[in-house]
């Protein structure tokens, strides 16, 4: 517990110290890297996913949940119809690799406020195929380079990046950027997430 309380002024030290809402670089279009890797689950071994993917996702919706006036499940047409913009940033991956990359996507603040997130809420959880999460604090949530995913180079995102739907915040290492998402839940307890439940920093960023 002693550790888990450094670790939470830490959390408030480092977002005190950035500047308010520091920005991750972002790069051109000719600074891509030629091979981009993909990490952890490429395709989840997870029957509900499958059984999707062998429906060409059409039965495939954002569960949403929490504290958000309008709850509603979204489809990937509705998402894939608001407004996107694209980033070309740099993925920094624990595991000892780094690669630029574009995405393009929604903004997670946009998203937010139209299912009436309640922004003064702490958390924002996210729930993927095969039983990965990953918890981020509002801010990073509310942060314009957070973004529902739907692309990566400018083609629709492969599988092995988290297809149909990852959330890329390039203001945080790798292992914090979701892939394969199904559930997105805005509460105010800290639910954890795969990696930060085995000891890797929560905060793990800008
Ligand atoms: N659902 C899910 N998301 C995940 C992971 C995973 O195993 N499952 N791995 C994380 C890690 S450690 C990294 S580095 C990135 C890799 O993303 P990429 O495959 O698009 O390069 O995804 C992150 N998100
Ligand atoms: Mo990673």
């Amino acid at each position: 517990s002693l550790l888990s309380n450094t670790e939470k002024l830490t959390k408030k030290a480092q977002r005190g110290l950035s500047a308010k809402q520091a920005m991750a670089r972002e790069y051109t279009e000719a600074d891509r890297s030629p091979v981009f890797p993909a990490n952890g689950n490429r395709d989840p071994n997870d029957a509900d996913y499958q059984k999707m993917a062998k429906n060409g996702f059409a039965d495939w919706k954002l569960e949403i949940g929490g504290l958000a006036e309008k709850p509603a499940s979204f489809t990937l047409a509705e998402l894939q119809q608001m407004p996107s913009r694209t980033q070309t940033t740099r993925h920094d991956c624990v595991e000892g690799w780094s690669a630029i990359g574009s995405w393009q996507g929604v903004r997670l603040a946009d998203f937010l406020k139209r299912i009436g997130a309640d922004t003064r809420a702490k958390y924002v959880w996210f729930g993927c195929a095969e039983g990965y999460s990953n918890t981020i604090d509002m801010a990073t949530a509310l942060h314009p380079q957070t973004q529902l995913t739907f692309k990566f180079a400018d083609a629709i995102l492969p599988r092995k990046y988290g297809y149909p739907m990852k959330c890329r915040m390039p203001t945080k290492l790798g292992f914090k950027n979701p892939k394969h998402i199904i559930a997105l839940y805005v509460q105010n307890n800290d639910a954890g997430g795969y990696w930060e439940n085995q000891g890797y920093n929560w905060f793990s960023g800008l």
